[in-house]
């Protein structure tokens, strides 16, 4: 379909609806969604996803399975001694889907050699630094001349991938979650869930969901459901929600099953279905990720994660321009009468001005999320104090 029947198909709906008001009281915003959806399906929508978790545990399968893709055909798996040199890589893969009509644009964060490190600090470093880095970008281009055309590249979702073995969460992945938990949704998930038996996945999720109370780590919360939902809604919701963490197969195969072709891992003993409820929650999870909630993980990345990165950005540049004032005001030398305004003058008002911009935005971020009730992390901080219970390890360069 080119621009033009793009166009036309989606100026279809306000037309018929104008149309069908014969009424003369009519005045016409009733639209004004059918305009506000016409104009997003127009612009598309774009997403990211990041997958991250020790070597092996399926994540490039899950994210082919996810997508019905084959997004890593030409890989080739590190022997042994290449491993221990590793460090973790990110590797971003960009496909554009269409679906009726509504284009989106999906890119997948892979970490390829996620914990394969002896020093472990390497691996949530990479992670950490990449998800900055997007923000940087953002807060640039926002404040750039061409605002209306940012792309987003920011990571929406973090799928944390848990080992089906041991016993919970290890020091590697809480490392890993306490460094990232305010700056993206996570959504932790077991990987090879066909490896557990059913009481086995039902334990392993208790340990990992009480690992992450005891740690006060903060996962991606599902949104409440509105009270006027019907039970069906409400339902499916209260599952959803009992899921995490999701406990997944994933699988490149695809087997013949009573006639039918589904993904599949072949055993001597049966095959694991990867779409069956009974064998795994991955349908919940690609329900949950792609047709219900995408949305609202890209507003909470917006709203609480950017908008706490962008007030540390904000602190800071505005840190900045005190001290610059200071060493300005130094630099002058003794207070005299000046007849005219100095260079120097100028430059002090100029730095007041800014500082007394920074100050305004920052206040009225604070009270923006105040009102919302969002990130506890924000609350904790003001102009020239950090966050003392965060890592500080990100650097904010802008
Ligand atoms: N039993 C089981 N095996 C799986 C599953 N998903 C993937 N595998 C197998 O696990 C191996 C590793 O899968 P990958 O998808 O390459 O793992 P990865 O996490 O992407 O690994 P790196 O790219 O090295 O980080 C392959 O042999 C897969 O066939 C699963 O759900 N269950
Ligand atoms: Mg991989």
């Amino acid at each position: 379909m080119d621009s033009y029947q793009l166009e036309r198909r989606l100026r279809r709906p306000v037309v018929l609806a104008y149309k069908k008001r014969g009424d003369r009281d009519y005045i016409g915003f009733a639209t004004l969604p059918e305009q506000v959806h016409r104009k997003s399906v127009k612009r598309g929508f774009e997403f990211t996803l990041m997958v991250v978790g020790e070597s092996g545990l399926g994540k490039s399968t899950l994210v082919n399975s996810l997508f019905l893709s084959d997004l890593y055909k030409d890989r080739r798996v590190p022997d042994a001694n290449e491993r221990i040199e590793k460090t973790t890589s990110i590797e971003k893969k960009t496909m554009d889907i269409e679906e009726r009509g509504v284009r989106l644009r999906l890119t997948v964060v892979d970490t390829p050699g996620f914990g394969d490190a002896v020093n472990c600090e390497d691996s949530w470093r990479a992670c950490c630094n990449y998800v900055d880095e997007q923000f940087q970008q953002y807060f640039r281009d926002e404040s750039g001349l061409n605002r209306k055309n940012i792309q987003d590249n920011r990571v929406h979702c973090c799928l944390y991938f848990v080992p089906p073995y041991g016993h919970g969460l290890r020091q590697l992945d809480l490392e890993f979650l306490r460094r990232l938990h305010r700056k993206v949704n996570i959504v932790p998930v077991i990987a090879k869930a066909d490896t557990l038996t059913a009481n086995e996945v039902r334990r392993l999720k208790e340990r990992v969901m009480a690992d992450i109370e005891d740690n006060k780590i903060q996962i991606y919360q599902f949104p409440d459901c509105d009270t006027d939902e019907d039970e069906d809604f409400k339902q499916q919701d209260r599952e959803l929600k009992a899921c995490v963490p999701f406990a997944v197969v994933g699988s490149n195969t695809v087997l013949e099953v009573a006639g039918k072709r589904v993904r599949g891992r072949q055993y001597p003993w049966g095959v694991v279905e990867v779409e069956n409820p009974k064998h795994s929650d991955f349908i919940k999870l690609r329900t949950m990720l792609i047709s219900t909630h995408m949305q609202d993980l890209k507003d909470v990345t917006q709203d609480v994660h950017y908008e706490n990165f962008r007030a540390q950005c904000i602190s800071q540049i505005s840190q900045q321009a005190i001290r610059e004032r200071s060493k300005l005001k130094r630099d002058s030398g003794p207070a005299y009468e000046p007849v005219t305004i100095s260079d120097t003058d100028r430059l002090l008002l100029q730095k007041d001005e800014e500082i007394r911009r920074m100050q305004d935005m920052l206040t009225q971020m604070q009270e923006r999320l105040k009102a919302t009730g969002a990130s506890p992390m924000f609350r904790q901080m003001s102009p020239g104090r950090q966050s003392s219970q965060e890592p500080q390890d990100s650097v904010v360069n802008v």
